[in-house]
């Protein structure tokens, strides 16, 4: 099956780290099987180099083929079993993998049936670029497309271009990605300036963050409309496994290492509103990457992850052989108002190859008390040309008292039935075109754009997610000071505190949701639609029949199957 594509592309990883493996290294390895007795080798190092050859065989593809089979599956993540909907029955899903340059083809067959959840369901591609052409397969249901009704399939197409990185996929309508439709989505880059700095880049070093709650996400969704109090999570999973207070003793996920390498840990942050903060026992970790674009590196002893974002960061594995201990303490929300958190409980081990099958001895602790990564530190590796805005705008968050209603400059997103997409390509684009509580913001051709989020005093900060691009982060909340000298790009940035300020261009139009990453947040109204330049998008975009079918399916639905 397709996704084990994904599979063999990462152990291709493994089995050569300095390079892409070529046909001629292949073949040397080939080679080097017949010269020695192969009756001598064990059936895994054949099987492992049949994959080797099989995944060079894929990098030269120009089309990655991926099927997502989306169905419900009962899971117990953190040792209390419930009912989820899932990516091919799994928590977190298959590692989506592709290599810079390819067309990544994903198949998405709705196979949900568990009446207690919603059966529709779209897939989001986290973090990847999208050009005008192929807005339509930006799945963001009623901004650019329609759900996929159950019993039905969608393919997105989507050319990956220059974009290399760590990103994710999740569940794109309502919250259902509460319910575990989530996991991680890898595209390697053959050249990656950043190779001589880590050994291993392979499925193993992907680290998954996710909150996760034990109810499903209607009932929690229905509890956050009656009281305006999000819903505190039960347990944090470090690659699928966490435990919670009074729970069953969940083995730790394991991070194997060799002493001596170098580990390029892809760790990503797949909740629907913890914050994460990462460190490892003994170790510092050395950041390469933010979202998808590279940094100068930049080594701290722990940093804070936001829902939606990601970082690279390089593990040397220089100490002495034994375990230690992953540390992902986070936080959301007030514990008391749910006994079953613990936040110490949530963390994985990194054992040495040599250290004992055993926890590790030293105590469970949150991380060390100073070394934090500070945003505004963080430069690029190339930085790209920082241009003076031609158009600021500020947006100002709201929440209504008691109730599941979060709004931007006095307006609370309300996704409409027909998506913005289509009634742009039906000839609406200006203001007056759309409905106030779409929340469109109409943006000129070829504009250098700022958002302005003003300082706030809320406890919480706001991971706020531009989908279809990414941005310049003129200020971090995490400084006073304006960098427009070598700001970072990243796509999700954090807004509270002391204030944030974006920049972007909109020299790729096309209607690009721009929400916060809790996604309780989102569902209570706290999104917009940047639409950059729609009269290009009006000549620009030609949809697929497969796109123009998802809105008559799905409306045609009983309310119980959307
Ligand atoms: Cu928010």
């Amino acid at each position: 099956m397709s996704v084990e594509f994904s599979y063999t592309a990462n152990l291709q990883w493994t089995s050569t780290t300095e390079s892409t493996p070529t046909i001629a290294r292949i073949a040397h390895l080939l080679s080097v099987a017949q010269r020695i007795n192969v009756r001598f080798f064990t059936s895994a190092l054949f099987f492992s180099l049949f994959k080797v050859a099989f995944s060079a065989a894929i990098e030269t593809r120009a089309v990655n083929a991926v099927t997502i089979d989306v169905v419900n599956a009962q899971l117990a993540p953190d040792g209390f079993e419930r009912s989820t909907v899932v990516a091919n029955g799994q928590f977190p899903g298959p590692a989506i993998t592709a290599f810079k340059g390819q067309t990544l083809e994903v198949t998405v067959n709705n196979k949900l049936t568990d009446a207690s959840m919603r059966r529709s369901t779209a897939l989001n591609l986290d973090g990847i670029f999208f050009h005008t052409d192929n807005v339509y397969e930006e799945a963001e249901p009623f901004v650019n497309a329609c759900p996929i009704a159950p019993e039905s399939s969608y393919t997105y197409t989507v050319p990956l271009g220059s974009q290399a990185g760590t990103f994710w996929y999740h569940s794109e309508l309502s919250v259902q990605y509460v319910d575990g439709f989530r996991g991680p989505l890898i595209i390697y880059d053959p050249e990656d300036p950043h190779n001589s700095l880590y050994d291993v880049d392979d499925k193993s070093t992907i680290v998954e963050l996710a909150d996760w709650w034990q109810n499903s996400s209607l009932p929690l969704m229905a509890g956050y409309e009656a009281t305006g109090i999000v819903p505190v999570s039960d347990t944090g999973l470090v690659n699928g496994a966490g435990r919670f207070n009074g729970g069953p003793e969940v083995p730790w996920s394991i991070i194997n290492v060799v002493q001596g390498k170098r580990y390029r840990l892809r760790i990503i942050n797949e909740s629907a509103r913890n914050v994460f903060t990462v460190s490892i026992d003994n170790h510092n970790l050395t950041i390469i990457e933010a979202d998808g674009e590279l940094t100068e590196p930049l080594t701290v002893q722990k940093f804070e992850m936001f829902a939606g974002q990601r970082y690279s960061a390089v593990l040397n594995a220089d100490q002495p052989v034994d375990n230690y201990w992953f540390n992902a303490p986070f936080v959301g929300g007030s514990p008391a108002r749910n006994p079953h958190q613990n936040t110490t409980l949530s963390r994985a081990i990194i054992r040495y190859a040599g250290a004992p099958i055993a926890d590790p001895t030293a105590l469970m602790t949150s991380g060390p008390a100073d070394g934090a990564l500070i945003e505004a530190d963080l430069r690029p590796l190339v930085p790209t040309p920082v241009s003076e805005p031609d158009m600021t705008l500020n947006l100002d968050f709201e929440v209504v008292a008691g109730k599941a209603i979060w709004n931007i400059n006095n307006v609370s997103f309300l996704p409409e039935k027909v998506p913005t997409l289509e009634r742009v390509l039906g000839g609406a684009f200006q203001p007056g075109d759309f409905n106030a509580t779409e929340n469109v913001i109409v943006l000129p051709a070829n504009a250098t754009i700022d958002v302005v989020f003003p300082p706030t005093e809320d406890d919480d900060a706001h991971p706020l997610h531009l989908h279809g691009m990414n941005f310049q982060v003129i200020k971090s909340m995490s400084s006073p000071v304006n960098n427009t000298v070598n700001p970072i790009r990243r796509d999700t940035i954090a807004v509270g505190g002391s204030g944030t300020t974006i920049r972007f261009s909109t020299n790729n139009p096309g209607p690009w949701f721009f929400h916060c990453h809790i996604y309780w947040h989102k569902q209570a109204g706290l999104a917009t639609v940047m639409l950059a330049d729609p009269v290009t998008v009006q000549t620009a975009v030609h949809p697929s029949k497969a796109w123009e079918a998802l809105c008559p399916a799905y409306n045609a639905l009983p309310e119980e199957l959307q």
